[in-house]
Formats: C-alpha cells, sequence, structure tokens
C-alpha cells in the first residue's frame, strides 16, 4: 500500500479565511478533485447532519473517489464547543456533536479528526492543567470506543502553542495515546503545527512511527506544498521509513486561489513520492 493524496473541502462559512483548499460547493469541489487526480476529499461539514451520506457516496462513486478524514472543527467554530470546557454540559454537547460526526463519517467510511474541538487549559478557561487533561482523556476514551463500534479509528491532532496548551508535539500526544484505555485513537500529524512546535519534523515521524493515522500536508507558512521553505524529502523518507499507507491531506491556504493551490499540492505530491 502507497501514500495517498487527498485535499481538503470546507463547508463551513464561519471558517472562511481557513487553511482550506476548496471551498463551499460540494459537487463542483469533488469533480475539481477527481478531475486533478486526487484519491479522496477530506470534509468539513458544518454540523454532522448537514450533509447526506447517501448523496456524498453517489458524488464519490461517480468520481471514483474515497473520503481520507472528516473534520469537526465546526464544532468549534460554529458553537464553541470544547472537549475540556468548564462547563460539565457543554462537554457533554461537545462530545455528542462527535459523536454524531463519528456516525457520519463512518458512512463514509472515514474517521474523524479533534482538533480545535481539543480545547485549552488557564484562568481565563476555568480550567486547570490538571482536569483539561483529565477531560480530554475521557472523552477520547469514550470517542475512541465509539468510533471503533463503528469499524474507524478517531485522529487526534497536536497543535501549535498558538492554539492549545494541551500537546504540541507528536512525542507528547503519543505519550499521552499510550495512557489511554483505548487503541482506537491514532494521531494526525499536521506539518504546518510540527514546523514550529518540533525540533526535527523527520525525527518526530519516526518517533510516531504506527501511531501516525493521517498527515496534513502543507509548507512551512502553509501555503500548499513547494511555496514555502519546508525540506520535504527527509519527511518523505521518514513516511516511508514507518511504512505509513495514510493519506497526506493537502489543509493548506487556497493559495492564490483554491484551483492553483489543489494543482500545485497534487502535483508536489507526484514529485515527492514518484
Ligand atoms: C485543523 O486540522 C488544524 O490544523 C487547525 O490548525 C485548524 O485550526
Ligand atoms: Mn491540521
Amino acid at each position: 500500500m502507497s501514500v495517498k493524496v487527498s485535499v481538503t473541502i470546507c463547508l463551513i462559512s464561519e471558517a472562511k479565511g481557513g487553511p482550506f483548499v476548496l471551498w463551499d460547493d460540494l459537487p463542483a469541489s469533488i469533480t475539481q478533485a477527481a478531475s486533478l487526480g486526487y484519491d479522496a476529499v477530506e470534509l468539513f461539514p458544518p454540523e454532522p447532519g448537514a450533509l447526506d451520506p447517501a448523496y456524498v457516496k453517489e458524488l464519490l462513486t461517480r468520481h471514483n473517489l474515497a473520503v481520507s478524514a472528516v473534520g469537526s472543527g465546526a464544532g468549534w467554530v460554529r458553537h464553541k464547543l470544547s472537549l475540556t470546557d468548564a462547563d460539565a454540559k457543554k462537554r457533554t454537547c461537545a462530545k455528542n456533536f462527535i459523536h454524531d460526526m463519528i456516525d457520519f463519517a463512518a458512512q463514509l467510511s472515514a474517521p474523524v479528526i479533534i482538533g480545535s474541538m481539543q480545547g485549552r487549559w488557564g484562568v481565563g478557561e476555568g480550567v486547570t492543567k490538571v482536569e483539561a487533561f483529565e477531560y480530554l482523556a475521557e472523552a477520547l476514551n469514550e470517542l475512541g470506543a465509539h468510533a471503533e463500534t463503528r469499524g474507524q479509528v478517531l485522529l487526534y491532532e497536536p497543535l501549535n502553542r498558538y492554539e492549545t496548551n494541551l500537546l504540541n508535539t507528536i512525542e507528547d500526544a503519543s505519550r499521552f495515546l499510550r495512557s489511554l484505555n483505548t487503541e482506537a485513537v491514532k494521531l494526525l500529524a499536521d506539518l504546518f503545527h510540527m514546523n514550529i512546535e518540533e525540533t526535527d519534523i523527520a525525527a518526530a515521524i519516526r518517533r510516531g512511527g504506527s501511531n501516525i493515522g493521517h498527515i496534513h500536508f502543507a509548507d512551512s507558512n502553509r501555503r500548499p506544498a513547494g511555496l514555502g521553505h519546508m525540506n520535504f524529502e527527509p519527511i518523505v523518507q521518514a513516511v516511508r521509513d514507518i511504512g505509513f499507507s495514510g493519506y497526506f491531506g493537502a489543509e493548506a491556504f487556497p493559495y492564490p486561489d483554491p484551483i492553483s493551490a489543489a494543482r500545485q499540492t497534487v502535483s508536489k505530491f507526484r514529485e515527492l513520492f514518484a
């Protein structure tokens, strides 16, 4: 099995300006992804019930595409729901949102990503570090077990320090995942966050090893791969060395425009994995 490439399609109007390649129009974006030679699309729906899975499946089948992953970021950007909220009711709403997103994604044979919904700890948040990690562990244990009943894993994404103070590196996140009582939670290694937080991105990928379930593919400046100063060759070698056979999901700014960004990414991917 070889590494595959997917492209993000964002359907969340509140996320405008975010690092997603294709936007708004699902059928047109799926047609574009297929015509550019992508293997899959990564979907960011505004709600778990926003899309009819049968309709999405029909579009995908027509274009011979898979879904690489489904993002849960709408829970944060639309509803300000976080798994580490001080308020127990809001934590339950956050878990329910992701639970329902897992059910939606499973119908498309895809895992769900927990990124911005992980939240943060601090005085301003009304949550101590110990409490936040307790809440996060409890949520990942429950949601990981739920994903497993749907034949899926759950993808936990370490983010850079400007987005969370929970877990910023692959090593810290790997250690945390080992403390859970489920093995269904895997890591999402986002090269943009790693470029900020890791000492050596390739070494971090080797350390993450088989715990890495998905990779977000962007350059150092979060522009499409090839438009920044990321040194991709050692990263690609590390990905090969760990036997990764998942997706490089293009999560980058639509720079200079969505179609050019999608074209640039797929051409850089083909060059790197030729
Ligand atoms: C989500 O995949 C991500 O990387 C976050 O930075 C989005 O806020
Ligand atoms: Mn990401």
